[in-house]
């Protein structure tokens, strides 16, 4: 597991995940400017998935990203952490991860997702994210290369801190 300051975009690994939302069908965020470097194809491909529930994570293909494939997941909405965010959170994390096994790939960049537009308190969200994911490989002996993707130098430094 490593953290990396960088647009997940450009990333040429098996899977980028996306902070999407229960539609599916794009929005702000990560999840715009995955839409937008994927081109449309994508949200073609989106509309035969019925949605997604929170926690839950779909996977596509990744048409013009240098990423092979998409896992979408969704994130929950920050509200005072006493409404199973972080359940949630951890499931968004463990579940991406069992599509990433199931799929036979070996490599995977995370956004932090929830802590932009759905406001999960950074600090929270990478132990939340580092903590699931180490408890997976662990329990799988999966031999998976997770990438911590962080938009910004002190998200960076979050990850960081968690990972030494
Ligand atoms: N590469 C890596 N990280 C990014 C990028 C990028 N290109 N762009 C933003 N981030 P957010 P959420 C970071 O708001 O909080 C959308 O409208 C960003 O700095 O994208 O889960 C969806 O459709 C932050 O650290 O996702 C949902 O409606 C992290 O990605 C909603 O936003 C997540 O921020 C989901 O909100």
């Amino acid at each position: 597991m490593k953290a990396i300051q960088a647009n997940i975009t450009t990333l040429a690994v098996d899977a980028i995940v996306n902070a999407a939302n229960s539609s599916l069908l794009g929005g702000g965020g990560v999840d715009g400017a995955i839409h937008r470097a994927a081109g449309q194809d994508l949200v073609s491909e989106c509309r035969l998935l019925g949605g997604c529930k929170t926690g839950e994570a779909k996977i596509t293909k990744g048409y013009r990203l240098p990423a092979k494939h998409i896992i979408h997941t969704v994130g929950p909405v920050w509200r005072g952490g006493n409404n199973g965010e972080s359940e949630l959170l951890a499931n968004c994390y463990a579940n991406s991860m069992k599509l990433v096994r199931e799929h036979g790939l070996t490599s995977v960049a995370f956004p932090s997702i929830s802590t932009g537009i759905y406001g999960y308190p950074i600090e929270k969200a990478a132990q939340v994210a580092v903590t699931t994911v180490k408890r997976f490989l662990a329990e799988s002996g999966a031999a998976v290369d997770v990438t911590f993707c962080c938009f910004s130098q002190p998200d960076l430094e979050v990850y960081q801190a968690l990972l030494d």
